[in-house]
């Protein structure tokens, strides 16, 4: 074979040219030399062209929920010239003052697996908690080891949020006797914030169905009323603001017979002197809360003293109805049947006779001098919105926002604008705003709050069109969810829940916001009043709340079904320009929103779930939560989407197509959306009249060349809003 040529065996006929980036400059090769970076493994063929590694991937983007990532990128652009390309990823803690990162290590799990990765998505679970990571993901090809070249990767960086708290593992035998036990246990290694307290479940070895449940403060318990000579299966765990983590694993401890000494009569003096102690140390707390110190925990010296001296207090003052709390509470389980006696229920600021007492039992008194405001936000309904800095004595300064009570307020103006603090303080959960304290001794009077970065939910979803892939969205679904089902556990009904009252920070945590009494409704410029007097945001609140005022969790579930639909459809207003009325028709007679563009099919189906007219068909929080974690565990089940057609023809089965009523052509139309350019388009290729263009679909668009998603938006979001405003109605159900 001449130069340029091979023959890879004798007896192959003819030679054959040197396949792409490969050649020989010799005459009678066997085969051609790769050119400079490219390769050939081993096992291709000397008649396949030389390959070299892939570019990175791109556009990798992630999800944070609580310790677990996920991350999404999409293939690289030049695969190297192979079929074989797969994804490599490399994780590194770094801790974010230092600028120091180091190698994550064995505890990480990664979904499906770490190496090898064929899809273009990963989860990453079992990450600290409130920890900075940085994800390298990169792209491998059959010849990526042959390359001496630099990886090519992209890498991502991410905080991780709160996390419940790892398992107690290490729990001690105390005094045991024929009717008792006693145990004492150490913290979790991972609190992952202040533990609250434990709960401790107890049941007879083998009668699992009938157990006790005790909850604790301490590290220690006694449980009583045991049988003799009996094996008795204690579990652990602790909670905190994330909630519980899990129970521990089993520890087994047997009662003493009925005649046998206790196991440790040998230690009575020693606990002669614990209880001395005890009560001292019980004497010392005692003062404290008559003091009232704890309750004024801003920049006073007193209040750091607090802070720091008794941390486990800081809850008690800032949160809970403590004197009424026992240390201990107890209560029994037959075939767990019946509610937990620790889940908190939200107390009616009104029940309080004075409001400033309701004020200062559930929110902290903080020093307008802790407070450094930066810049005005915003505008409430009582004052500015600033944003700004908190730093409290002991605590490391924090961004927050600052709503203030403006000048020149009456006595119920300052009742309302602090009742929504007195709400906000007893709510305890990493997707309802936190309540950092209010100021009310000095003027003006100020609710502090953590700071989100991105504002409010339906702004930043408009101002980022498109942006965020369908995981993203349900994460953020999810997050509302799971602030709603807390709220719901609470017994507080929100009844203004809509994307507007929804904050997002810079990790897209949604965070539940904006509470309220009747005053929720009357500072919402979307609440209308109704024929009863009462005023009422309509386009987000379930058919009975509107008619007679049943405001339940219930009716919260329906207006989560109107958030799920503004959340996939980027901020579009629910039911577009149709007015008020022709809303509450139209949802009388059994119309729904139509699914949003591109949606996936199992999450309309959740929104026409939150939609049913009988309240009690409605799903629970609980199952909203449970269904969207689903979801997100199995990404493929979010491919399906609701078939373009259907979802316009849906507007137009049995109603007629579109009139020519609001548009005397189609030029005239498409002009005055903005959308002139495609007019042409349009006519040419056979819709010249408002009846032909009802039958556009999404699908047709495409075909026809319109390809910028933004303009598909517009056209099926405007052909939408006027089927709807001429059929009055929308999807039946
Ligand atoms: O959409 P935004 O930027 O987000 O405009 C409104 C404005 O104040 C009036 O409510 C913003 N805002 C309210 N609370 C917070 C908060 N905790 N963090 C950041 N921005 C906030 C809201």
């Amino acid at each position: 074979c001449r130069p340029g040529f091979f023959k890879a065996s004798p007896h192959s006929q003819s030679c054959s040219k040197c396949p792409p980036h490969s050649y020989t400059n010799e005459e009678a090769s066997t085969s051609c030399v790769c050119e400079k970076d490219y390769f050939r493994r081993e096992s291709d063929p000397p008649t396949m062209a030389c390959t070299r590694p892939p570019s990175a991937p791109r556009n990798a983007i992630s999800n944070v929920n609580e310790t677990s990532v996920f991350l999404e990128w999409i293939p690289p652009a030049d695969t190297g010239g192979r079929k074989d390309v797969s994804y490599y990823i490399a994780c590194k803690k770094c801790i974010s003052h230092a600028g120091v990162c180091e190698e994550c290590g064995g505890q990480v799990r990664y979904l499906p697996r770490q190496i090898g990765l064929k899809n273009t998505s990963v989860m990453m679970v079992d990450l600290l908690a409130h920890t900075n990571y940085t994800f390298e993901i990169e792209a491998v090809n059959g010849v990526s080891s042959l390359s001496p070249g630099i990886r090519q990767y992209v890498s991502v960086n991410v905080t991780t949020n709160q996390a419940a708290p790892s398992p107690v593992t290490i729990v001690k035998k105390g005094k045991i006797a024929k009717n008792s036990i006693s145990l004492s246990w150490q913290e979790p290694d991972r609190p992952n914030g202040i533990i609250l307290e434990y709960e401790i479940k107890y049941f007879e070895k083998d009668q699992e169905t009938s157990y006790t449940i005790i909850k604790s403060k301490e590290t220690t318990i006694t449980a009583e009323g045991l049988k003799p000579a009996s094996v008795y299966v204690f579990q652990i765990r602790a909670r905190t603001a994330a909630g519980y983590g899990v129970f521990s694993r089993r520890f087994e401890f047997e009662t003493t017979p009925v005649f046998a000494a206790s196991s440790d009569e040998s230690q009575i003096p020693i606990i002669a002197v614990s209880v001395t102690v005890g009560v001292i140390l019980l004497a010392v707390v005692i003062g404290f809360l008559l003091s009232g110190s704890c309750c004024e925990c801003g920049c006073g010296r007193a209040s750091s003293l607090c802070a720091v001296a008794h941390p486990s207090l800081i809850w008690r003052c800032g949160y809970s109805k403590a004197k009424q709390d026992p240390e201990e509470e107890k209560m029994h389980f037959h075939n767990g049947h019946i509610k937990l006696p620790g889940v908190r229920t939200y107390i009616d600021p009104h029940t309080y006779e004075d409001p400033n007492q309701a004020v200062h039992e559930f929110a902290k008194e903080i020093e307008a001098s802790c407070i450094t405001i930066e810049r005005v936000i915003g505008a409430g309904e009582f004052g500015e919105v600033c944003s700004g800095r908190l730093k409290l004595p002991g605590k490391r300064e924090l961004p927050v926002a600052i709503k203030t009570l403006k000048v020149g307020y009456t006595e119920k103006q300052r009742r309302d604008f602090l009742g929504e603090a007195s709400i906000m303080g007893q709510f305890d959960h990493p997707n309802i705003i936190h309540l950092e304290g209010v100021v009310t001794k000095s003027k003006p009077v100020m609710i502090v709050t953590e700071y989100m970065e991105n504002g409010s939910l339906d702004t930043f979803l408009k101002k980022n069109d498109g942006q965020f892939t369908v995981i993203q969205l349900v994460g953020m679904l999810r997050g509302i969810a799971a602030g709603m089902k807390y709220l719901s556990d609470m017994g507080y009904v929100h009844r203004d829940l809509a994307a507007r009252n929804i904050l997002i920070n810079s990790n897209l945590v949604c965070k539940v916001s904006d509470f309220g009494l009747s005053r929720v409704l009357e500072d919402d410029p979307e609440a209308a009043y109704t024929t009863r007097g009462g005023k009422i945001p309509i386009r987000w609140t379930a058919p009975e709340a509107i008619a007679f005022r049943k405001f339940t969790s219930a009716s919260d579930v329906w207006s989560y079904g109107i958030v799920m639909w503004e959340v996939v459809s980027y901020g579009e207003r629910p039911y577009w320009e149709m007015t008020n009325q022709d809303v509450i028709k139209a949802v009388e007679e059994g119309y729904r929103l139509p699914s949003p563009m591109d949606c996936p099919a199992a999450l309309y189906q959740l929104m026409l779930d939150c939609w049913q007219k009988d309240r009690n068909s409605r799903p629970k929080f609980e199952e909203i939560v449970n269904m969207l974690d689903k979801l997100i565990r199995n990404p493929s089940s979010l491919k399906t989407l609701v078939n373009a057609s259907s979802r316009v023809s849906n507007l137009l089965s049995d109603h007629g197509p579109l009139g020519s009523g609001a548009y005397r052509s189609v030029g005239e139309w498409l002009e005055a959306i903005k959308m002139g350019r495609y007019t042409e388009l349009f006519m040419e290729n056979g819709y010249s009249s408002m009846d032909a263009v009802a039958q556009v679909t999404l699908e047709d668009l495409r075909r026809l060349g319109v390809t910028l998603v933004g303009h598909q938006k517009k056209i099926m979001n405007s052909l939408q809003e006027m089927k709807v405003q001429l059929i009055n109605g929308m999807v039946p159900l």
